[in-house]
């Protein structure tokens, strides 16, 4: 077997809170039993194949200080092969259940489109062979359809119908890789679907073709019976100006006027949700609420930088109440948590990405055990529940429903000698009472 930079890690081990190890998970016991199944199945952590093997640590101020071995190697499938081989020794490092990939992070760029997709089928093989031997599965494929120049006015959207082609090209065969390694979601982030200027757009016939291209990934994917779900990545803005999938609940506008509501489903990632001037939870719930929550991307921002850091999560509180809003909607079911995120351009060091992926798997078994304890104390629940107990009325239960229509409630209220008095919505309260449970 080859070595790679991480073959000589030993896998990293559960030994509970009074671990002296740097390298030990303290909190995710994989197979410790909470809310009724393990918390292996409940959070479903994946290894993102691109930040953690095809970065390099360059930014837009100073080139790569993660020098590995396969980006130095002139061969670029040779390269490609011992890059999977250092994926896998990581994912068996980690033991987490799932990793993502792009295809153009297990496969290079071939010099025609015939060229790369014979590099990604031969690349398929051999993450196929890999994952015979390994315990890891895929949680997710996806296609890049944004680095390469010829995106760099969209793919789906783009104003050349040849880079359309090319695009749903690229997204059946990455979806067949796919299906054939046992995919549970294909993803769909539209890095260049959008505009950098409105100057030269024409909004309507943009937002028509994403529609149409949504349309033909859900068909082909019933087509070939992919069992996996299809799930759109939203994002407000970067690399373009304005992206057309900005949030949640713009995605849901979207999936609504091509009639895709039911059948696609988001991948949220909490940097997105802070760059669309939201809170991960606040897209969570929304997602939830929508009947949409897929799956995460596990990352945060720098709230004082406007742009996406991909760092590994480090906000408790914040994961844990993304936490409890997962659990509120009956937990991600085919999805999981994706650690979307890569170590800084000083981390260059293979030990560097072991201490990044054990910190956030912590922080995150962490944060849903106190969240699963919110759950079961149930008085937060209780709480909100007393909020809205009003509309448990036949009166109000008939005004929900539909039953009135707006001049009958009008008769009757005005029939009525009601008259609402304000309530304390306790907010002050609900954050003491959720400190106290997070300490
Ligand atoms: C980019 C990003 C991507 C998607 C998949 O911001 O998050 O890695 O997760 O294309
Ligand atoms: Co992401």
């Amino acid at each position: 077997m080859s070595q790679s930079i991480f073959s000589a890690f030993p896998t990293v081990k559960y030994e509970g809170e009074e671990s002296q190890s740097e390298l030990a998970y303290r909190y995710y016991d994989a197979d410790k039993v909470v809310l009724g199944k393990p918390l292996s199945e409940h959070l479903r952590f994946a290894v993102a194949y691109w930040h953690s093997l095809a970065m390099n640590g360059s930014d837009p101020f100073g080139g790569p200080t993660l020098q590995r071995p396969w980006m130095l190697d002139g061969d670029a499938m040779r390269a490609a092969r011992s890059k999977a081989d250092a994926a896998f020794d990581l994912f068996r490092i980690l033991d987490l259940p799932f990793f993502t990939f792009h295809d153009r992070d297990v496969a290079p760029e071939g010099d025609s489109l015939k060229d790369s997709l014979k590099n990604l089928q031969m690349m398929g093989d051999y993450l196929a062979e890999k994952m015979s031997t390994h315990k890891t599965k895929l949680l997710w494929g996806t296609a890049n359809l944004f680095s390469h120049p010829r995106f760099m006015a969209g793919a789906a959207t783009n104003p050349d119908p040849e880079v359309f082609a090319w695009s749903a090209t690229t997204a059946k065969h990455c979806m067949d890789l796919t299906k054939r390694l046992g995919g549970a979601n294909y993803v769909l982030w539209g890095g260049r679907e959008g505009y950098e200027t409105l100057l030269n757009t024409n909004m309507a016939q943009e937002l028509d073709q994403l529609g149409r291209f949504l349309t033909l990934v859900v068909d082909y994917k019933h087509k070939i019976g992919f069992e996996g779900q299809i799930l759109i990545e939203p994002k407000p803005k970067e690399p373009t100006a304005h992206q057309y999938d900005f949030d949640v609940a713009t995605v849901f506008g979207l999936l609504k006027r091509f009639d895709l509501q039911d059948k696609v489903k988001v991948n949220i990632e909490a940097n997105h949700a802070l760059l669309a001037g939201h809170s991960f939870e606040h897209e969570i719930a929304t997602a939830a609420a929508l009947g949409l929550l897929g799956s995460l991307d596990m990352n945060r921002g720098d709230p004082l930088l406007g742009w996406d850091t991909d760092q590994f999560p480090n906000d408790f509180r914040a994961i844990t109440m993304a936490m409890y809003h997962v659990i509120q909607a009956g937990g991600l079911g085919k999805g999981g948590l994706n650690f979307d995120a890569k170590v800084r351009r000083q981390s260059f060091e293979p030990e560097d990405m072991i201490h990044a992926h054990v910190g956030a798997v912590d922080l995150c078994a962490r944060a849903f055990l106190v969240a699963a304890k919110i759950v079961e104390d149930g008085r937060y629940a209780q709480m909100l529940k007393e909020r809205y107990s009003g509309w448990q009325t036949a009166q109000a239960q008939s005004m929900f429903k539909g039953e009135l229509t707006l001049d009958e409630i009008a008769s009757a209220t005005e029939a009525s000698e009601i008259n609402p008095k304000p309530r304390s919505g306790k907010q002050e309260q609900l954050e003491n009472f959720l400190g106290r449970m997070i300490l």
